[in-house]
């Protein structure tokens, strides 16, 4: 979190991490198309040993006196990266683990977990996360209240966490996420971030 004086700018910076294929980079197309940004989403690959990519759009919201700007992000762990924190990673404030929920991909979704733990240590539990539980319509309504991964998760070491369901291709869910890990990162903070902008 930045605090810049100057111009009076408070810039925070959110991830979404998961594993390849689980929905970050539709999930980012979503949220920015609630504020009629889709397009100024950027989403660059470079290939590094295996092709590696990412996503970043810029968020700005104008408050009386200061406005914010969230830098948003999404990564993809790589397995030979887990022992350095990939520059993506670097001054997060904020995650949103994006799972694909499907059954069969429950251990990528766990490796890749695994490597955010590697990466942050201890420093983990203190960054706010929001799990979002994507690919949802692909579930049977059995699946779905039986999650798997959720079983994994040691939510009494997190200071903020939590979860929501989402279907990131039809939208759903993926603003009610947004908006939660906003809540977590500015308790006091009433920012309107409504679909009416
Ligand atoms: N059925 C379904 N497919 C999804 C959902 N979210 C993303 N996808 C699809 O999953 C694939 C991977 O999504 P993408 O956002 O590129 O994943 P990323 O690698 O995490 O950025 C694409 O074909 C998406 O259309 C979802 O909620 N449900
Ligand atoms: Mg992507």
């Amino acid at each position: 979190m930045i605090f810049n004086y100057e111009n009076k700018t408070l810039q925070v910076k959110v991830v979404y991490y998961g594993p390849a294929m689980s929905g970050k980079t539709t999930s980012i197309k979503s949220l920015f198309s609630y504020f009629k940004k889709e397009h100024s989403v950027k989403s660059i690959d470079s290939s590094v040993g295996r092709t590696l990519f990412f996503d970043f759009g810029v968020l700005q919201f104008k408050g009386i006196e200061w406005s914010l700007k969230l830098l948003i992000y999404s990564a993809t762990g790589q397995d030979f990266y887990a022992s350095t924190r990939p520059a993506t990673l670097n001054g997060v404030d904020g995650l949103i683990f994006v799972v694909d929920s499907q059954i069969e991909y429950l251990e990528h979704n766990i490796r890749s977990w695994n490597e955010l733990k590697t990466i942050f240590g201890s420093e983990f539990y203190k960054i706010p996360i929001v799990i979002s539980l994507n690919k949802c319509d692909l579930l049977s309504i059995n699946n779905l209240e039986n999650n798997s991964f959720l079983s994994y998760i040691d939510f009494n070491r997190f200071k903020h966490i939590s979860f929501k369901k989402t279907i990131a291709i039809e939208g759903k869910g993926v603003l009610d996420t947004f908006n939660e890990l906003i809540k977590f990162l500015f308790p006091q903070l009433k920012i309107n971030l409504s679909i009416n902008n």
